[in-house]
């Protein structure tokens, strides 16, 4: 067999890739990223582990850099306690090296580990593991064949998940209602039946909550659903009593009419989905808009069943999984709580280790914070470049200055690996084997292809060897990616069935909760993974006025643009990234297509190209969030999922800065 199967390294659709061993063809990728992956693997590798001298990243050996980092972290440990060390990392990684990960953690004694999920689904994952169970997609993309109405909120699958998209376009042609909530017209409202644009960021929980309000008032909700399998309706019923007709047109600024008939469509359909992403999560209200997505698929018993699913739909191709594995600074691998003493109990006779720390860790923002303070003494940051994904780029820089030690693991250079004190060379994509978990749960396995460049490692095999150097009681030497994964399925409950053999002969991959045998692939179709077995109906907050004073700065993504490591055939000076303005806001700021334009928030300025548009509400500037502007974006505040703010952030002006008629340009002040 000349062809191996791995899984795509970006989102997490998680498209299967086949590689002809002997020929290098590609072949599987369904988008522009995925196109891309032969080249781009290849570009800006680090070859070899660095460590600091003076000034400089100097070539080290892989025996002095890993007893170097065992040495410095036990005389750190010693002296200020094992949660003066924290971890980063690591949605790109296996969950075989997340397990390792956190296993390390624990083990040295902290609690503070987190990964890029807290940037991206936390909110949803808080919200559906409360009030369902898993924290997780309930249902498998092909599912929403089965929809007969779909509800997307801030969430761009033509762009994000175009695979997905065609699933969507597919459903639409059999007839399913798209109904699409953003706030601007983006690539997928033009596919959409309906296309609601609200008028302000981090709308979406009042116009759920006055969804759900329409419903109740026609009599559409799904009574015997409500009744059999939830629980809190009447007091979630109270709490709605906060909306009504008029405080529902008053803060959204649309009709009563216009909810009526999007509450109709989805409801009257029978079956439905909602999907949401970037758009929804990213927002001081993100909790409260997850949960009001929660009621409403309750209220029309749209869960349980096939074509009716919740689609948190994932970002990193294994943001899944590092949470399955306790990447996570309050769960332990499984979702068990941390503070769950007879969960810790079960590790520590499994891991044979002593005492593991009870206290929840800090969250990802939290920990670059207390870094800042000096208060972080060790910073290992595996499979992230902060300083370009993190909010506010000065505080990121202040928190690696003031951390002793920082130890960098990726597969190439990024912005922030000049601040390593060692910089860990490591395979990446098809250079490594092990286990990924897509949007879905469902568990493939990828294989090895090519042998990575230079002297660079698998971050598992790194991960073993520093454990084995610090000389941690419970660590052990694992000999490849099948013996953690075999300690997985001893320790994670919803991976038992999920074991090397079964998962390498498995083309489709097998989908969790997989007790011994998997299960079915749509989640709580008997009962919900509560203590009751019933699903929890939240209370809803009275609507305010969302009026911000001035503008609110909103990041969104290109295609050909994958987070911080990708942009096809754009370079960050070209002027691919425009600043998206209202047209009347434009004429009021004498700004015209093209200008050059200063944008200033509480946490700094940088300069853009205004791109003039139609299709964008009045009061936003919306702008790429490829282009570097998490230099001006702030960290603060925090959701109650302890989420930053990235997409709705405080504009304290916009000036016009030099008229253009030429190719717009982007620079950094
Ligand atoms: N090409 C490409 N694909 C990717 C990525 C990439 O960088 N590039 N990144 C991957 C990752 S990590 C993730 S998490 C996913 C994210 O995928 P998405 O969630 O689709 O990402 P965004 O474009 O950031 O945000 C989605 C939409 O939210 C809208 N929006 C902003 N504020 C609001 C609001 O308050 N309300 C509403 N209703 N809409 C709002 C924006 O206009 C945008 O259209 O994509 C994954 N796939
Ligand atoms: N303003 C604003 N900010 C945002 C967002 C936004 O919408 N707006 N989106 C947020 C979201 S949703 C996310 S998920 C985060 C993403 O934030 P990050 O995870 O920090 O971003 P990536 O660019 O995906 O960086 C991943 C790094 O992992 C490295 N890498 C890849 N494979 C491996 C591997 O196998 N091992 C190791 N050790 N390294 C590897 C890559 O080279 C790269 O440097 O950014 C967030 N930041
Ligand atoms: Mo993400």
């Amino acid at each position: 067999m000349a062809e191996l199967r791995t899984v795509c390294p970006f989102c997490g659709f998680g498209c299967a890739i086949y590689i002809d061993k002997e020929t290098g063809a590609i072949s599987g990728g369904s988008c522009v990223k995925g196109f891309s992956l032969k080249n781009f693997m290849k570009e800006g590798r680090i070859f070899t582990p660095l460590a600091r001298v003076g000034r400089r990243l100097s070539e080290a050996s892989w025996t002095t850099v890993i007893l170097s980092i065992a040495s410095e972290l036990k005389k750190i440990v010693k002296v200020y306690g094992g949660d003066s060390i924290a971890f980063l990392g690591c949605s790109k990684c296996t969950n075989e090296e997340n397990y390792l990960l956190q296993k390390l953690a624990r083990l040295i004694g902290s609690n503070n580990i987190d990964n890029s999920v807290r940037l991206c689904h936390a909110s949803s994952f808080k919200v559906l593991s409360d009030r369902l169970g898993f924290g997780a997609q309930t249902n498998p993309f092909d599912d929403l064949l089965h929809s007969r109405a779909i509800l997307i909120l801030g969430y761009n699958p033509v762009v994000s998940h175009p695979p997905l998209a065609s699933i969507l376009l597919q459903a639409r042609n059999k007839g399913a209602e798209l109904i699409v909530v953003d706030i601007r017209e983006s690539e997928t409202a033009k596919m959409a039946n309906t296309f609601v644009r609200l008028w302000s960021p981090g709308l979406d929980y009042m116009f759920l909550n006055c969804l759900a309000k329409a419903v109740v008032l026609q009599g559409l909700h799904n009574r015997e659903f409500v009744e059999k399998r939830t629980e809190g309706f009447e007091e979630f019923l109270n709490s709605l009593e906060h909306y009504t007709p008029s405080t529902c047109e008053e803060v959204l600024k649309i009709p009563w009419s216009t909810v009526i008939r999007v509450a109709e469509s989805f409801a009257s359909a029978g079956c439905g989905s909602i999907l949401w992403g970037m758009g929804v999560t990213q927002h001081i209200q993100s909790v409260e808009a997850v949960e009001a997505i929660v009621n409403l698929a309750l209220l029309l018993g749209y869960v349980g069943k096939r074509g009716c699913g919740l689609y948190p739909v994932r970002g990193q191709n294994n943001v899944q999984g590092a949470c399955d594995m306790g990447a996570l600074p309050d769960y332990l691998p499984g979702y068990e709580r941390v503070e769950d003493s007879e969960a810790r109990k079960r590790l520590e006779v499994l891991w044979n280790s002593s005492e593991l720390p009870e206290k929840p860790g800090l969250t990802a923002i939290e920990i670059l914070e207390a870094a800042s303070r000096g208060k972080i003494r060790a910073l290992f940051i595996i499979g992230e470049n902060p300083l370009r994904s993190h909010p506010n780029e000065e505080f990121v820089r202040k928190a690696l200055r003031n951390t002793e030690l920082v130890v960098i693991s990726d597969a190439r250079f990024s912005e922030t690996s000049s601040y390593a004190d060692f910089l860990i060379a490591v395979a990446t994509w098809a250079e490594k084997e092990g286990s990924y978990t897509n949007s879905e749960r469902k568990v493939r396995w990828s294989f090895k292809v090519f042998d990575p460049p230079g002297k660079a490692v698998p971050d598992w095999l790194f991960l073993t060897l520093l454990g084995n150097a610090i000389g941690l009681k419970g660590w052990r030497r694992y000999d490849s990616p099948d013996d953690i994964l075999r300690e997985v399925n001893a320790t994670v409950a919803i991976y038992r069935g999920i074991t090397p053999e079964r998962l390498k002969n498995s083309e489709k991959g097998l989908t969790w909760p997989c007790y011994d045998v998997c299960g079915d692939d749509v989640l709580y179709t008997e009962g919900f993974a509560t203590a009751s077995g019933r699903a929890r109906f939240s209370k809803v907050s009275k609507p305010v006025d969302n009026r911000f004073k001035g503008f609110r700065l909103v990041t969104y993504r290109l295609g050909e643009c994958y987070n911080t490591v990708l942009c096809l055939g754009n370079g960050a000076d070209s002027g691919a990234f425009p600043a998206l303005i209202n047209k009347l806001d434009a004429a009021e700021l004498g700004i015209a297509d093209g200008d050059e334009i200063l944008v200033t928030t509480p946490c700094g300025k940088m300069v853009f190209s205004a791109r003039v548009a139609e299709d964008i509400s009045r009061g936003i500037i919306a702008i790429p969030w490829h282009s570097g502007v998490n230099r001006i974006a702030c960290e603060v505040p925090l959701n109650d999922a302890k989420m930053p703010p990235l997409k709705s952030v405080e504009v304290l002006g916009i000036e016009l800065l030099r008229k253009c008629s030429k190719s717009p340009q982007l620079q950094l002040l």
